[in-house]
Protein backbone atom coordinates (compact mmCIF):
# COMPACT_ATOMS: atom_id res chain seq x y z
CA UNK A 1 0.00 0.00 0.00
CA UNK A 2 1.50 2.96 -1.18
CA UNK A 3 0.97 6.35 1.75
CA UNK A 4 -1.47 9.18 0.99
CA UNK A 5 -0.58 13.04 1.46
CA UNK A 6 -2.77 16.16 2.11
CA UNK A 7 -2.44 19.49 0.73
CA UNK A 8 -4.23 22.34 2.45
CA UNK A 9 -4.52 25.58 0.63
CA UNK A 10 -6.10 28.60 3.28
CA UNK A 11 -6.44 31.33 0.84
CA UNK A 12 -8.92 34.52 0.92
CA UNK A 13 -12.13 32.60 0.54
CA UNK A 14 -12.16 29.17 1.23
CA UNK A 15 -10.06 26.16 2.84
CA UNK A 16 -8.98 23.43 0.60
CA UNK A 17 -8.09 20.41 1.34
CA UNK A 18 -6.89 18.12 -1.39
CA UNK A 19 -5.15 14.29 -0.74
CA UNK A 20 -3.49 12.82 -3.47
CA UNK A 21 -2.61 8.56 -3.90
CA UNK A 22 1.18 8.36 -5.07
CA UNK A 23 0.07 4.55 -5.78
CA UNK A 24 -2.49 5.12 -8.27
CA UNK A 25 -1.78 8.47 -9.25
CA UNK A 26 -5.28 10.12 -8.06
CA UNK A 27 -6.40 12.77 -6.64
CA UNK A 28 -8.21 11.12 -3.98
CA UNK A 29 -10.34 13.94 -2.82
CA UNK A 30 -10.60 17.62 -2.30
CA UNK A 31 -12.85 19.39 -0.15
CA UNK A 32 -13.49 22.94 0.48
CA UNK A 33 -14.71 25.14 3.16
CA UNK A 34 -16.20 28.57 2.37
CA UNK A 35 -15.38 31.02 4.87
CA UNK A 36 -18.80 33.33 4.43
CA UNK A 37 -21.07 30.74 4.15
CA UNK A 38 -19.65 28.29 6.68
CA UNK A 39 -18.57 30.71 9.36
CA UNK A 40 -21.07 33.16 9.37
CA UNK A 41 -20.23 34.19 12.98
CA UNK A 42 -17.48 35.62 11.16
CA UNK A 43 -19.58 38.32 9.36
CA UNK A 44 -16.92 38.20 6.17
CA UNK A 45 -17.73 38.77 2.80
CA UNK A 46 -15.64 36.69 0.43
CA UNK A 47 -13.69 35.70 3.38
CA UNK A 48 -12.99 39.13 4.60
CA UNK A 49 -14.00 42.45 6.02
CA UNK A 50 -13.11 46.00 4.26
CA UNK A 51 -13.30 48.79 6.80
CA UNK A 52 -16.25 51.18 6.54
CA UNK A 53 -14.35 54.15 7.32
CA UNK A 54 -11.56 53.64 4.94
CA UNK A 55 -12.13 51.08 2.12
CA UNK A 56 -8.15 50.45 1.44
CA UNK A 57 -8.39 48.93 5.20
CA UNK A 58 -9.02 44.76 4.94
CA UNK A 59 -8.53 41.79 7.31
CA UNK A 60 -9.60 38.84 7.95
CA UNK A 61 -9.25 36.51 10.81
CA UNK A 62 -7.07 34.13 12.12
CA UNK A 63 -9.51 32.28 14.27
CA UNK A 64 -11.32 31.49 11.40
CA UNK A 65 -8.70 29.84 9.61
CA UNK A 66 -8.35 27.51 12.82
CA UNK A 67 -12.48 26.78 13.00
CA UNK A 68 -12.25 26.50 8.74
CA UNK A 69 -9.05 23.97 9.50
CA UNK A 70 -11.12 21.69 12.26
CA UNK A 71 -14.29 21.61 9.89
CA UNK A 72 -12.25 20.90 6.98
CA UNK A 73 -10.26 17.80 8.72
CA UNK A 74 -14.01 16.79 10.42
CA UNK A 75 -15.27 16.10 6.24
CA UNK A 76 -11.88 15.05 5.31
CA UNK A 77 -11.63 11.95 7.93
CA UNK A 78 -15.36 11.02 6.85
CA UNK A 79 -14.00 9.57 3.50
CA UNK A 80 -10.54 9.26 3.98
CA UNK A 81 -8.54 6.20 6.17
CA UNK A 82 -6.61 9.03 8.02
CA UNK A 83 -3.87 6.90 9.42
CA UNK A 84 -2.87 6.35 5.16
CA UNK A 85 -1.91 9.80 5.46
CA UNK A 86 2.23 9.51 5.62
CA UNK A 87 3.14 13.68 5.15
CA UNK A 88 1.47 17.09 4.83
CA UNK A 89 2.00 20.91 3.60
CA UNK A 90 0.07 23.39 2.29
CA UNK A 91 -0.21 27.06 1.44
CA UNK A 92 -2.09 30.61 2.21
CA UNK A 93 -2.76 33.85 0.82
CA UNK A 94 0.36 35.56 0.57
CA UNK A 95 1.17 38.70 2.85
CA UNK A 96 -1.04 38.25 5.71
CA UNK A 97 -0.04 38.78 9.13
CA UNK A 98 -0.79 36.76 11.95
CA UNK A 99 0.55 38.09 15.66
CA UNK A 100 0.91 36.34 18.82
CA UNK A 101 1.73 37.56 21.87
CA UNK A 102 4.06 34.52 22.99
CA UNK A 103 6.43 32.54 20.74
CA UNK A 104 5.05 28.91 22.42
CA UNK A 105 1.47 29.82 21.39
CA UNK A 106 0.83 26.12 20.02
CA UNK A 107 1.17 23.85 22.64
CA UNK A 108 0.13 21.93 24.05
CA UNK A 109 -3.57 21.76 23.12
CA UNK A 110 -6.15 20.83 25.62
CA UNK A 111 -8.11 18.39 23.25
CA UNK A 112 -11.49 19.22 24.83
CA UNK A 113 -11.37 22.56 23.55
CA UNK A 114 -11.26 24.15 19.82
CA UNK A 115 -7.96 25.16 17.92
CA UNK A 116 -9.39 28.52 17.89
CA UNK A 117 -10.55 28.56 21.93
CA UNK A 118 -6.50 27.28 22.24
CA UNK A 119 -5.32 29.94 20.53
CA UNK A 120 -7.30 32.77 20.99
CA UNK A 121 -5.45 33.70 24.16
CA UNK A 122 -1.98 34.09 22.79
CA UNK A 123 -3.05 36.53 19.58
CA UNK A 124 -2.57 40.18 20.38
CA UNK A 125 -4.38 41.22 17.41
CA UNK A 126 -7.42 39.38 16.82
CA UNK A 127 -7.28 40.74 12.79
CA UNK A 128 -4.87 39.70 10.36
CA UNK A 129 -4.15 42.89 7.50
CA UNK A 130 -4.67 40.63 4.40
CA UNK A 131 -3.51 41.38 0.52
CA UNK A 132 -6.20 42.98 -0.36
CA UNK A 133 -5.19 45.87 1.90
CA UNK A 134 -3.45 48.96 -0.03
CA UNK A 135 -3.59 51.04 3.22
CA UNK A 136 0.61 51.39 3.48
CA UNK A 137 0.99 53.83 1.29
CA UNK A 138 2.79 56.12 3.51
CA UNK A 139 4.92 53.00 5.68
CA UNK A 140 5.97 52.18 1.83
CA UNK A 141 7.25 55.55 1.02
CA UNK A 142 8.59 55.53 4.79
CA UNK A 143 10.73 52.44 4.08
CA UNK A 144 11.76 53.35 0.99
CA UNK A 145 13.35 56.65 1.61
CA UNK A 146 15.06 54.80 4.92
CA UNK A 147 17.24 51.98 2.48
CA UNK A 148 17.49 54.69 0.07
CA UNK A 149 15.10 54.58 -2.40
CA UNK A 150 13.09 51.87 -3.98
CA UNK A 151 16.01 50.86 -6.46
CA UNK A 152 17.66 49.21 -3.55
CA UNK A 153 14.50 47.84 -2.00
CA UNK A 154 13.65 45.98 -5.38
CA UNK A 155 17.22 45.01 -5.58
CA UNK A 156 17.31 43.73 -2.05
CA UNK A 157 13.94 42.19 -1.85
CA UNK A 158 12.74 40.96 -5.48
CA UNK A 159 9.76 43.72 -5.38
CA UNK A 160 9.57 47.34 -5.11
CA UNK A 161 7.67 48.65 -1.50
CA UNK A 162 3.97 47.33 -1.97
CA UNK A 163 1.58 48.13 0.05
CA UNK A 164 -0.05 44.68 0.81
CA UNK A 165 3.36 43.28 1.08
CA UNK A 166 3.69 42.27 4.81
CA UNK A 167 6.74 44.83 5.94
CA UNK A 168 4.74 47.78 5.02
CA UNK A 169 1.06 45.92 6.90
CA UNK A 170 3.73 45.54 10.00
CA UNK A 171 5.18 48.99 10.02
CA UNK A 172 1.28 50.19 9.71
CA UNK A 173 0.71 48.37 13.18
CA UNK A 174 3.88 49.38 14.63
CA UNK A 175 2.50 53.16 14.31
CA UNK A 176 -1.00 53.08 14.54
CA UNK A 177 -1.46 50.48 17.52
CA UNK A 178 2.36 50.92 19.29
CA UNK A 179 0.99 48.72 22.73
CA UNK A 180 -0.16 45.77 20.31
CA UNK A 181 3.30 45.73 18.27
CA UNK A 182 5.58 46.03 21.74
CA UNK A 183 3.21 43.17 23.09
CA UNK A 184 3.83 40.63 19.93
CA UNK A 185 6.74 38.67 20.22
CA UNK A 186 5.70 36.74 17.30
CA UNK A 187 4.71 37.83 13.74
CA UNK A 188 3.48 35.02 11.23
CA UNK A 189 2.61 34.63 7.90
CA UNK A 190 -1.18 32.78 6.98
CA UNK A 191 0.96 30.03 5.91
CA UNK A 192 3.84 29.40 8.88
CA UNK A 193 0.94 30.28 11.39
CA UNK A 194 -1.16 27.19 10.12
CA UNK A 195 1.76 25.03 9.65
CA UNK A 196 2.27 25.93 13.64
CA UNK A 197 -0.98 25.03 14.37
CA UNK A 198 -0.35 21.12 12.92
CA UNK A 199 3.37 20.77 14.10
CA UNK A 200 2.47 22.15 17.74
CA UNK A 201 5.47 24.03 17.31
CA UNK A 202 6.76 27.69 16.11
CA UNK A 203 7.49 26.99 12.64
CA UNK A 204 9.31 28.93 10.18
CA UNK A 205 8.33 30.69 7.10
CA UNK A 206 9.65 29.55 3.74
CA UNK A 207 11.72 31.63 1.58
CA UNK A 208 9.23 31.71 -1.07
CA UNK A 209 6.46 33.07 1.27
CA UNK A 210 8.80 34.98 2.59
CA UNK A 211 9.89 36.57 -0.66
CA UNK A 212 6.22 38.70 -0.21
CA UNK A 213 7.05 41.10 2.71
CA UNK A 214 9.81 43.48 1.99
CA UNK A 215 11.66 42.33 4.47
CA UNK A 216 13.72 38.97 3.11
CA UNK A 217 17.08 39.67 1.18
CA UNK A 218 16.00 37.25 -1.94
CA UNK A 219 20.26 36.87 -3.07
CA UNK A 220 20.90 35.10 0.57
CA UNK A 221 17.58 33.91 1.51
CA UNK A 222 18.18 35.69 5.32
CA UNK A 223 16.24 39.07 6.71
CA UNK A 224 17.79 42.28 5.91
CA UNK A 225 18.99 43.85 8.55
CA UNK A 226 18.40 47.15 7.07
CA UNK A 227 14.61 46.66 5.75
CA UNK A 228 13.72 45.34 9.51
CA UNK A 229 15.33 48.30 10.65
CA UNK A 230 12.80 50.61 8.11
CA UNK A 231 10.26 48.71 9.06
CA UNK A 232 10.36 48.24 12.69
CA UNK A 233 12.31 47.81 15.86
CA UNK A 234 13.11 44.69 16.94
CA UNK A 235 11.65 43.22 14.71
CA UNK A 236 13.94 40.38 14.12
CA UNK A 237 13.44 38.33 17.11
CA UNK A 238 9.55 38.72 16.45
CA UNK A 239 10.04 37.20 13.42
CA UNK A 240 10.45 33.22 12.62
CA UNK A 241 13.37 31.77 11.02
CA UNK A 242 13.57 31.19 7.23
CA UNK A 243 13.53 27.88 6.32
CA UNK A 244 13.61 26.07 2.83
CA UNK A 245 10.86 25.19 1.03
CA UNK A 246 11.06 21.45 1.24
CA UNK A 247 11.85 21.62 4.85
CA UNK A 248 10.01 19.28 7.48
CA UNK A 249 8.73 21.97 10.04
CA UNK A 250 8.31 18.62 12.43
CA UNK A 251 5.33 15.84 13.13
CA UNK A 252 1.93 16.53 13.49
CA UNK A 253 1.18 17.21 16.96
CA UNK A 254 -1.04 14.80 18.90
CA UNK A 255 -4.32 16.95 19.08
CA UNK A 256 -4.88 16.04 14.76
CA UNK A 257 -4.10 12.16 15.46
CA UNK A 258 -6.40 12.11 18.46
CA UNK A 259 -9.02 14.26 17.31
CA UNK A 260 -9.05 13.22 13.23
CA UNK A 261 -7.18 10.09 13.38
CA UNK A 262 -3.86 10.87 11.98
CA UNK A 263 -1.24 8.38 11.89
CA UNK A 264 1.55 9.81 14.96
CA UNK A 265 4.69 10.17 12.59
CA UNK A 266 2.82 12.01 9.79
CA UNK A 267 5.52 14.92 8.88
CA UNK A 268 4.48 18.50 7.96
CA UNK A 269 6.53 19.77 5.17
CA UNK A 270 6.72 23.78 5.81
CA UNK A 271 3.93 25.72 4.25
CA UNK A 272 4.32 28.27 1.26
CA UNK A 273 2.46 30.95 0.05
CA UNK A 274 -0.58 30.45 -2.48
CA UNK A 275 1.04 31.37 -5.83
CA UNK A 276 4.38 29.30 -5.29
CA UNK A 277 2.31 26.24 -4.83
CA UNK A 278 -0.16 27.13 -7.57
CA UNK A 279 3.21 27.02 -9.70
CA UNK A 280 3.74 23.24 -8.59
CA UNK A 281 -0.10 22.38 -8.73
CA UNK A 282 -0.35 23.72 -12.19
CA UNK A 283 2.91 21.57 -13.70
CA UNK A 284 4.50 24.96 -14.14
CA UNK A 285 7.65 25.24 -11.92
CA UNK A 286 10.23 23.74 -14.23
CA UNK A 287 11.89 25.47 -16.71
CA UNK A 288 9.84 27.61 -18.79
CA UNK A 289 6.70 26.96 -16.72
CA UNK A 290 4.23 29.45 -17.03
CA UNK A 291 0.74 30.06 -15.66
CA UNK A 292 -1.89 32.41 -16.24
CA UNK A 293 -4.92 32.72 -12.72
CA UNK A 294 -8.06 34.40 -14.21
CA UNK A 295 -9.87 34.99 -10.48
CA UNK A 296 -10.81 37.53 -8.41
CA UNK A 297 -7.44 39.18 -9.52
CA UNK A 298 -5.86 38.09 -12.35
CA UNK A 299 -2.06 37.01 -11.82
CA UNK A 300 0.89 35.96 -13.79
CA UNK A 301 3.07 33.74 -13.22
CA UNK A 302 6.28 32.12 -14.72
CA UNK A 303 9.08 29.89 -12.76
CA UNK A 304 12.58 31.67 -13.67
CA UNK A 305 16.17 30.99 -13.11
CA UNK A 306 17.75 33.72 -12.60
CA UNK A 307 16.72 36.44 -10.14
CA UNK A 308 15.38 39.61 -12.78
CA UNK A 309 13.86 42.25 -10.34
CA UNK A 310 12.11 44.39 -12.60
CA UNK A 311 9.18 46.90 -10.91
CA UNK A 312 5.39 46.00 -11.25
CA UNK A 313 6.42 42.71 -10.84
CA UNK A 314 7.92 40.19 -7.72
CA UNK A 315 10.33 37.96 -7.50
CA UNK A 316 9.60 35.17 -5.61
CA UNK A 317 11.20 31.77 -4.76
CA UNK A 318 10.29 28.64 -6.62
CA UNK A 319 9.41 25.50 -4.51
CA UNK A 320 11.06 23.88 -6.89
CA UNK A 321 14.46 26.41 -6.96
CA UNK A 322 15.49 29.14 -8.36
CA UNK A 323 13.39 32.28 -8.73
CA UNK A 324 9.29 32.61 -9.99
CA UNK A 325 8.10 36.19 -11.61
CA UNK A 326 4.47 37.23 -10.34
CA UNK A 327 2.35 40.01 -11.56
CA UNK A 328 -0.67 40.93 -9.57
CA UNK A 329 -3.58 42.81 -11.66
CA UNK A 330 -6.47 43.89 -9.40
CA UNK A 331 -9.34 44.18 -12.54
CA UNK A 332 -9.53 40.71 -12.93
CA UNK A 333 -12.87 38.77 -13.23
CA UNK A 334 -14.65 41.71 -11.32
CA UNK A 335 -14.25 44.14 -14.06
CA UNK A 336 -15.29 41.25 -16.41
CA UNK A 337 -18.64 40.75 -14.52
CA UNK A 338 -19.18 44.39 -14.86
CA UNK A 339 -18.17 44.60 -18.32
CA UNK A 340 -20.64 42.37 -19.00
CA UNK A 341 -23.26 44.03 -17.00
CA UNK A 342 -22.76 47.58 -18.68
CA UNK A 343 -23.11 45.67 -22.14
CA UNK A 344 -26.56 44.20 -20.77
CA UNK A 345 -24.92 40.58 -22.22
CA UNK A 346 -25.07 36.99 -20.71
CA UNK A 347 -21.33 34.91 -20.50
CA UNK A 348 -22.21 32.93 -23.81
CA UNK A 349 -22.43 36.40 -25.70
CA UNK A 350 -19.24 37.66 -23.79
CA UNK A 351 -16.76 35.06 -24.30
CA UNK A 352 -18.36 33.11 -27.01
CA UNK A 353 -20.65 34.91 -29.58
CA UNK A 354 -18.67 38.17 -29.65
CA UNK A 355 -15.47 36.06 -30.65
CA UNK A 356 -16.94 33.70 -33.15
CA UNK A 357 -15.13 34.05 -36.52
CA UNK A 358 -12.97 37.13 -35.15
CA UNK A 359 -9.79 37.38 -36.73
CA UNK A 360 -8.03 40.20 -34.89
CA UNK A 361 -7.57 43.30 -36.35
CA UNK A 362 -5.56 46.57 -35.95
CA UNK A 363 -8.85 48.99 -35.80
CA UNK A 364 -7.63 51.79 -33.43
CA UNK A 365 -10.21 50.94 -31.07
CA UNK A 366 -8.78 50.25 -27.45
CA UNK A 367 -10.06 50.23 -24.50
CA UNK A 368 -8.24 50.20 -20.77
CA UNK A 369 -10.24 47.70 -18.53
CA UNK A 370 -9.96 49.65 -15.27
CA UNK A 371 -12.71 49.33 -12.76
CA UNK A 372 -10.79 49.88 -9.86
CA UNK A 373 -7.44 51.57 -9.70
CA UNK A 374 -5.09 48.92 -10.97
CA UNK A 375 -1.73 48.30 -9.64
CA UNK A 376 0.00 46.82 -12.46
CA UNK A 377 0.27 49.11 -13.79
CA UNK A 378 -0.37 51.81 -11.24
CA UNK A 379 -3.43 53.43 -12.60
CA UNK A 380 -6.17 55.14 -11.39
CA UNK A 381 -9.35 54.69 -12.63
CA UNK A 382 -13.07 54.23 -12.07
CA UNK A 383 -14.44 53.39 -15.33
CA UNK A 384 -12.99 51.51 -18.74
CA UNK A 385 -11.27 54.03 -20.93
CA UNK A 386 -12.62 54.08 -24.58
CA UNK A 387 -10.08 55.30 -27.65
CA UNK A 388 -11.10 55.06 -31.45
CA UNK A 389 -14.77 53.93 -30.88
CA UNK A 390 -17.92 55.49 -32.04
CA UNK A 391 -21.50 54.87 -30.89
CA UNK A 392 -22.22 52.73 -34.02
CA UNK A 393 -19.78 50.07 -32.46
CA UNK A 394 -21.25 47.01 -31.70
CA UNK A 395 -20.90 45.37 -28.16
CA UNK A 396 -18.94 42.64 -30.01
CA UNK A 397 -16.28 45.00 -30.92
CA UNK A 398 -16.45 46.57 -27.38
CA UNK A 399 -16.47 43.44 -25.42
CA UNK A 400 -13.50 42.20 -27.53
CA UNK A 401 -11.49 45.36 -27.49
CA UNK A 402 -12.10 44.68 -23.68
CA UNK A 403 -10.72 41.34 -23.26
CA UNK A 404 -7.65 42.54 -25.40
CA UNK A 405 -7.08 45.38 -23.18
CA UNK A 406 -6.71 43.04 -20.04
CA UNK A 407 -4.85 40.52 -22.11
CA UNK A 408 -2.10 43.50 -23.66
CA UNK A 409 -2.04 44.44 -20.25
CA UNK A 410 -0.97 41.25 -18.85
CA UNK A 411 1.40 40.68 -21.84
CA UNK A 412 2.86 44.39 -21.08
CA UNK A 413 3.82 43.25 -17.76
CA UNK A 414 4.99 39.67 -18.04
CA UNK A 415 7.64 41.21 -20.78
CA UNK A 416 9.50 43.19 -18.28
CA UNK A 417 9.90 39.81 -16.64
CA UNK A 418 12.13 38.53 -19.50
CA UNK A 419 11.18 36.00 -22.06
CA UNK A 420 7.48 35.63 -23.22
CA UNK A 421 6.52 31.30 -22.49
CA UNK A 422 5.84 29.28 -25.39
CA UNK A 423 3.31 27.31 -23.19
CA UNK A 424 0.88 29.39 -20.63
CA UNK A 425 -1.38 27.34 -18.68
CA UNK A 426 -4.73 29.20 -18.15
CA UNK A 427 -6.53 28.63 -14.86
CA UNK A 428 -8.99 30.13 -12.53
CA UNK A 429 -12.84 30.49 -13.70
CA UNK A 430 -12.63 32.76 -16.41
CA UNK A 431 -10.00 30.14 -18.12
CA UNK A 432 -12.80 27.85 -19.44
CA UNK A 433 -13.75 31.38 -21.75
CA UNK A 434 -13.09 30.30 -25.24
CA UNK A 435 -12.71 33.92 -26.62
CA UNK A 436 -10.56 34.86 -23.31
CA UNK A 437 -8.05 31.51 -24.55
CA UNK A 438 -7.99 32.84 -27.75
CA UNK A 439 -6.92 36.46 -26.83
CA UNK A 440 -3.80 34.84 -25.15
CA UNK A 441 -2.56 32.86 -27.76
CA UNK A 442 -3.00 35.59 -30.38
CA UNK A 443 -1.21 38.49 -28.62
CA UNK A 444 1.53 35.86 -26.39
CA UNK A 445 2.21 33.73 -29.45
CA UNK A 446 1.76 31.20 -27.35
CA UNK A 447 0.19 27.85 -27.02
CA UNK A 448 -2.50 27.41 -24.33
CA UNK A 449 -2.94 24.19 -22.10
CA UNK A 450 -5.60 23.99 -19.22
CA UNK A 451 -5.42 21.35 -16.55
CA UNK A 452 -7.40 18.30 -17.68
CA UNK A 453 -9.04 18.44 -14.63
CA UNK A 454 -10.22 21.73 -12.69
CA UNK A 455 -8.58 21.04 -9.68
CA UNK A 456 -7.78 24.06 -6.64
CA UNK A 457 -3.89 24.21 -7.44
CA UNK A 458 -2.62 25.55 -5.28
CA UNK A 459 -3.84 22.81 -2.58
CA UNK A 460 -3.43 19.89 -5.13
CA UNK A 461 0.51 21.96 -5.28
CA UNK A 462 1.15 21.26 -1.04
CA UNK A 463 -0.04 18.11 -1.45
CA UNK A 464 2.67 17.15 -4.45
CA UNK A 465 5.07 19.07 -2.37
CA UNK A 466 4.45 16.72 0.43
CA UNK A 467 5.00 13.89 -1.46
CA UNK A 468 8.10 15.38 -3.08
CA UNK A 469 9.90 14.30 0.17
CA UNK A 470 9.74 11.01 -1.24
CA UNK A 471 8.92 11.12 -4.80
CA UNK A 472 10.15 13.39 -7.39
CA UNK A 473 8.53 16.46 -8.09
CA UNK A 474 9.11 16.92 -12.01
CA UNK A 475 7.68 13.29 -11.92
CA UNK A 476 4.64 14.44 -9.80
CA UNK A 477 3.77 17.23 -11.76
CA UNK A 478 3.54 14.95 -14.92
CA UNK A 479 0.85 12.70 -13.10
CA UNK A 480 -0.92 14.87 -11.52
CA UNK A 481 -1.09 17.59 -13.56
CA UNK A 482 -2.15 16.37 -16.96
CA UNK A 483 -2.66 19.63 -19.34
CA UNK A 484 -5.18 19.44 -22.33
CA UNK A 485 -4.21 21.87 -25.37
CA UNK A 486 -6.78 24.81 -25.74
CA UNK A 487 -5.20 26.72 -28.78
CA UNK A 488 -2.54 28.05 -31.15
CA UNK A 489 -1.53 31.24 -31.73
CA UNK A 490 -2.91 32.23 -35.67
CA UNK A 491 0.39 33.68 -37.70
CA UNK A 492 -1.49 36.53 -38.97
CA UNK A 493 -2.40 37.99 -35.49
CA UNK A 494 1.63 38.26 -34.59
CA UNK A 495 1.39 41.27 -36.97
CA UNK A 496 -2.13 42.94 -36.45
CA UNK A 497 -1.08 42.56 -32.43
CA UNK A 498 2.37 43.65 -32.32
CA UNK A 499 0.86 47.11 -34.08
CA UNK A 500 -2.29 47.34 -31.59
CA UNK A 501 0.27 46.96 -28.37
CA UNK A 502 2.06 50.04 -29.57
CA UNK A 503 -1.21 52.17 -29.43
CA UNK A 504 -2.31 50.18 -26.62
CA UNK A 505 1.05 51.02 -24.72
CA UNK A 506 0.68 54.56 -25.51
CA UNK A 507 -2.42 55.24 -23.72
CA UNK A 508 -1.44 53.22 -21.38
CA UNK A 509 1.38 55.00 -20.06
CA UNK A 510 -0.61 58.31 -20.83
CA UNK A 511 -3.16 57.69 -17.78
CA UNK A 512 -0.50 56.14 -15.26
CA UNK A 513 0.47 57.66 -12.62
CA UNK A 514 4.27 57.22 -13.50
C1 LIG B 1 0.14 37.90 -4.60
C2 LIG B 1 -1.15 38.27 -3.95
C3 LIG B 1 -2.32 37.39 -4.11
C4 LIG B 1 -2.57 36.56 -2.90
C5 LIG B 1 -3.92 35.88 -3.08
O1 LIG B 1 1.13 38.84 -4.38
O2 LIG B 1 -1.25 39.24 -3.26
O3 LIG B 1 -2.21 36.58 -5.25
O4 LIG B 1 -1.54 35.65 -2.67
O5 LIG B 1 -4.11 34.83 -2.31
Amino acid sequence: MKPLYLGIDASTQSMTGTVIDCGTSTVLLSESVNFEKDLPQYATQSGVCVSPDNPLEVWSYPLMWLDALEMLLGRISKSVDMKKISAVSGSGQQHATVWLNSQSAFSPYDISKRLSENIKPFLSREKSPVWMDASTSAECREMAEYVGGEKNVLQKTGSIMTERFSGAQIRKIFKVEPENYADTKRIHLNSSFMCSVLCGADSPIDYCDGAGMNLMNIGDFSWDAEMLSACAPNLAEKLPKLAPPAEVAGNISAYFCKKYGFGENVKVVVFTGDNPSSLVGLGASSAGGAAVSLGTSDTFFCSAKNFNPVENAHVFCNPNGGYMGLVCFRNGSLAREKFRELMGVDWKFFDETSFENYAPVNDGKIILPFFVDEISPKISSAAPMFFGFCSADSKQSRIRAFIEGQVFNIYLQAKKLGSIPEKIVLTGGASKSFGIARTFADVFGSEIYRLETSQNSAALGAAIRAASRDYELAGLESSFCPLIHVCSPRPEAAKVYSEKLKLFEDKLCCACKF
